[in-house]
């Protein structure tokens, strides 16, 4: 991949509805869109990135610096120095800078994107994708009160999703997720704290388990692997690590330490696809199913996450709802739609297979720069 030209773009896209979590409410996407272009080939890829770092240290202005001064010219460099043959060569010409996963990530996904279209091949057969479709459900945001809760909820199931997900938080636990397990009581339910909770709520967490739940996800401190260790024995509930599991080196700790029964992968937090394949490939050699999990991206995330929800261990259904679930218009002309059986259809073009919508992308664009070789 010899690169002429990389080009970041901060856009502003509102969502349907507010999303709010245990520790945050957003309002829309602030996502940062990668370009790069190179010899006749034009790819894209999203660093997912919020408003504020209340998920992860990052937000779009960590990312937006961190791409500018450091990961754009070491990607443009590595490019020129012939260093990039293949999309797992950019990983480790990012490895000098610490974290900013997400930021890598975007970076990273277009080049995947770039070399899928350079050889004609669909991202997923790129990434070992064994399936045409992939089963999704919805992440619910905390609501105003139970009433509404289960509306939204039934909403969601008429529309045909088969898999909800609760979030929760202290005040906001046992009744919602009661309520909503008493109403349909044969619905794939699970729910996410957002790491709130601490391992002295171990016994108030253990009342969850009377809900028949796929899994809790991350109820402690977002970068916590051992005192998950010690929740999950208290728990029949299966615990799923996000947050804290943010490379497939704190894969294999949390395998080893029994931390958890499940992995949510979203490559956007593991700094790109190639380290999101290894997490995957772990959890598949130690027994443990993962899942793919969703940062509300646009049309053009959506896309990687479709294809890399496609290979064999990814068991569980994805937070990767259709498009219209979280944008009135996406800056795709392309959008997933939900087939009947709660399933996203795994794109075969050429690349990752989001075909852009430039106009639209326009008019949300609020901050552009660019490099070039
Ligand atoms: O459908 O993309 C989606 C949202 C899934 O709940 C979801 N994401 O903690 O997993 C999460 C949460 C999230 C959203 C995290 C936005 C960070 C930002």
């Amino acid at each position: 991949m010899r690169l002429e030209r990389i080009e970041l773009r901060q856009v502003r896209l509102p969502y349907v509805a507010p999303f709010e979590t245990s520790g945050w409410r957003e309002e829309g996407s602030h996502a940062i869109l990668v370009c790069l272009e190179g010899e006749g080939v034009t790819a894209w890829g999203e660093s997912p990135v919020g408003a504020n770092p209340f998920y992860n240290e990052e937000n779009y202005a960590t990312a937006w610096a961190i791409q500018q001064e450091y990961l754009a010219p070491m990607l443009m460099a590595a490019s020129h120095a012939g260093k990039l043959s293949e999309p797992r060569s950019v990983t480790p010409a990012l490895a000098r800078v610490r974290g900013n996963r997400m930021a890598k990530a975007g970076l990273e996904f277009a080049a995947w994107d770039w070399f899928g279209q350079a050889q004609g091949r669909s991202l997923a057969s790129l990434l070992g994708a064994v399936r045409e479709r992939v089963e999704v459900g919805v992440s619910v945001g905390i609501q105003k009160d139970i009433a509404t809760l289960l509306q939204v909820v039934d909403g969601y199931l008429a529309q045909g999703y088969t898999r909800i997900k609760l979030k929760i938080r202290p005040g906001w636990d046992v009744e919602p997720t009661r309520a909503v397990r008493e109403r349909w009581p044969a619905l794939r339910l699970q729910v996410d704290a957002n790491s709130i909770y601490h391992l002295a709520d171990a016994t108030h967490l253990a009342e969850l388990d009377q809900f028949d739940l796929l899994l809790v996800e991350q109820p402690l401190e977002h970068d916590d692997i051992v005192d998950h260790a010690k929740l999950q024995p208290q728990l029949r509930s299966p615990i799923c690590l996000d947050e804290s599991i943010v490379s497939p080196a704190h894969a294999r700790w949390a395998i080893e330490l029994n931390a958890c029964r499940v992995i949510n992968i979203k490559p956007s937090r593991i700094g790109g696809l190639a380290d999101s394949i290894e997490v995957h490939n772990l959890a598949q050699a130690a027994g443990m199913p993962v899942w793919h999990g969703g940062m509300l991206e646009t049309g053009i995330g959506r896309a990687f996450s479709v294809a890399l929800a496609a290979l064999p261990n990814f068991t569980l259904p994805g937070d990767i709802s259709a498009n219209d679930r979280y944008f009135k218009r996406d800056i795709v002309t392309n959008p997933f739609t939900l087939n009947p059986d709660s399933t996203l259809t795994v794109p075969t073009a050429p690349g990752s297979g989001a075909e852009l919508d430039h106009d639209f992308l326009e008019t949300v664009t609020v901050a552009r720069w660019e490099l070039r070789g």
